[in-house]
């Protein structure tokens, strides 16, 4: 899996990517990324990436041709990528797209774009077309966390990156499948008795089919007081009635 990020602060990258797992994974050469400073498409000697909105008002916009230049050279370099937008103007990104892009063979290359200042060029769009993406709704001051968090979710779930591939595998009945989805059980580590609170007791159990109960009810239980739409998606999904 390899990824091209275009961004005006290259330093910021890997950032959080590059510790703990996904660090190690990537130091391993389970997955790639380079990145490319769209300030180096800039032709003049200022350099310059952004300008003043046409119809004014505040902010600044990228520029489409420095924008052209740098996403021409990536896919030059990437025929095959995906090409995405980081933007707060997005699709909000859910674990069923992060599962549905992990799973198209075709494709395992992605540029992304990290947007600054009020935004870029219309145009840019208008040609490229490239999928736009969001991570909720606030307002970041660019892309540039944002692209490392849809990245993070998709090396999670690249082949050999998570050591316990049962970690992602119980999330099926948790949030993480393609279908609808429940948030976790609760859980608890020794000692048994911490602070004057015990754990359950049928987690001391050994009775594994109770426990597996006990988790999908509490999943549930969760689930209903906490995120109503994903209950009622749940729901839906099992032709239960909430
Ligand atoms: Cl992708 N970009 C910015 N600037 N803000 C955001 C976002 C992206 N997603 C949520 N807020």
């Amino acid at each position: 899996m390899r990824f091209c990020i275009l961004t005006i602060y290259p330093e910021m990258f890997p950032g959080v990517l590059g510790h703990a797992l996904a660090g190690a994974a990537l130091r391993e050469g389970r997955w790639s990324m380079e990145v490319r400073n769209i300030r180096d498409y800039a032709l003049d000697k200022h350099r310059t990436v952004d300008d003043t909105p046409y119809g004014g008002g505040a902010g600044m916009v990228m520029k489409p041709q420095v924008l052209a230049d740098a996403i021409d050279d990536a896919q030059r370099w990437m025929p095959e990528a995906r090409l995405m937008f980081m933007t707060p103007r997005g699709h909000v990104l859910q674990q069923a797209h992060i599962h549905a892009w992990m799973h198209d063979d075709h494709v395992q290359d992605y540029i992304i774009l990290c947007g600054r200042f009020e935004g870029i060029d219309e145009r840019i769009i208008d040609v490229y077309q490239p999928i736009e993406v969001s991570i909720g709704d606030y307002v970041l001051f660019g892309g540039e966390v944002a692209a490392q968090v849809v990245m993070e979710a998709m090396v999670r779930h690249h082949r050999g990156v998570l050591g316990n591939q049962q970690t992602t595998d119980e999330e099926s009945f948790a949030l993480g499948a393609e279908n609808a989805c429940l948030l976790e059980y609760p859980h608890y580590t020794k000692p048994p008795l911490w602070n004057g609170r015990s754990v359950p007791e049928v987690l001391l159990s050994g009775h594994h089919q109770h426990i597996h109960a006990w988790r999908w009810a509490q999943a549930e239980r969760v689930t209903e007081l906490r995120r109503k739409d994903l209950w009622e998606a749940y729901c839906a999904q099992r032709g239960k009635t909430t």
